[in-house]
């Protein structure tokens, strides 16, 4: 599925037209260094900024695309991760912008570990544990995240807490709140970049719990949702909505086997049919000067696109 540019879309309008007068301004800028010769070291002070406000423009032209395309009742993104949105129309030689947006929401959100209150939700562990064992992970890690996550100091089964970090050099506490990224996951006992790798395609850190979109999820996903869904099964159904997306609990329940609907009734409230994450990735080439960003921004309804974080890539 590609997503395609909305001219009738409002908030694109206007972003095209903040965009626009971007352009301008660096154009004008451009042609008075070239022709007053100015210090390169100028020029590149000038490029870096005009390529920094393209990005940041880049962000805003998408994430309000992509709220139209949702608002319309598309999903917004594939299932395999990135895809790419309308290049961001810009008409100067030598300066471009393009965005493809992946949906976090598909994946496993580890955030989901604990409950408003901090305290560990208990389904959502065993989530992320069945997960850890399809992937040949030792099982033991979902409890170094639930105890680093949760807002308690006491050690739950496989996991660590003030007793063990302290003991390294140097010393440090668990964070005992969410996630900020999975490379924080880098901190905690048993994670490394290899076991970062493995999970990252199934697993994500959004600020609020969020329940899992199945339409996007891997089967790695929906097999650890389900205690008991055998890979078959589970693979069976990551292709099914592929192709004909859920839109209902009640869908989904008839999709599965008897004993999972009988005994699963609380992997319900991790379950979820739609999106509101979407991580964005921003590509911007001013003259020479070469930039990357990624966005995650949250869209809960059309037009009101909410970007929550900016970094380098
Ligand atoms: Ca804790």
């Amino acid at each position: 599925m590609s997503l395609s540019f909305v001219k009738s879309n409002k908030g694109a309008a206007i972003i095209v037209a903040m965009v626009a007068v971007a352009v301008a301004t660096a154009i004008a800028v451009s042609m008075t260094i070239r022709r007053e010769s100015v210090d390169r070291r100028l020029e590149n002070v000038v490029y870096k900024a005009r390529a920094n406000e393209l990005a940041l423009s880049a962000i805003d032209w998408s994430s309000a695309i992509l709220a139209q395309k949702i608002a319309e009742g598309e999903s917004g993104t594939g299932k395999d991760g990135a895809e790419q949105i309308e290049t961001v129309p810009v008409r100067e030689k030598g300066v471009y912008a393009t965005c493809e947006v992946a949906d976090l929401q598909g994946k496993f959100n580890l955030n989901s570990m604990i409950t408003k209150a901090g305290a560990q939700n208990t389904p959502a562990v065993l989530v992320f544990k069945r997960m850890l064992k399809l992937l040949e992970l030792p099982e033991g890690l979902s409890g170094v995240v639930a105890d680093w996550v949760d807002i308690d100091s006491s050690v739950g089964k496989g996991g660590a807490e003030d007793g063990y970090y302290g003991t390294q050099k140097p010393p440090y506490n668990p964070s005992n709140r969410q996630l900020v990224s999975l490379e924080e996951l880098l901190l905690l006992k048993g994670f490394d970049k290899f076991v970062i790798e493995r999970i990252s395609p199934h697993v994500t850190a959004l600020p609020y719990a969020t329940g899992v979109n199945i339409n996007n999820a891997s089967w790695v996903t929906i097999a650890g949702l389900f205690d008991g869904l055998i890979i078959g099964e589970a693979k069976d159904l990551a292709a099914r909505v592929e192709n004909s997306p859920y839109t209902e609990l009640e869908m989904l329940k008839e999709s599965l086997p008897d004993y999972a609907v009988r005994d699963h009734k609380k992997s319900w409230e991790l379950v979820a049919f739609s999106s509101n994450y979407f991580l964005l990735r921003v590509n911007v080439r001013y003259h020479h000067v070469l930039l990357a960003r990624e966005a995650v921004v949250i869209i809960e309804a059309k037009d009101r696109p909410r970007v929550l974080s900016v970094r380098d890539i």
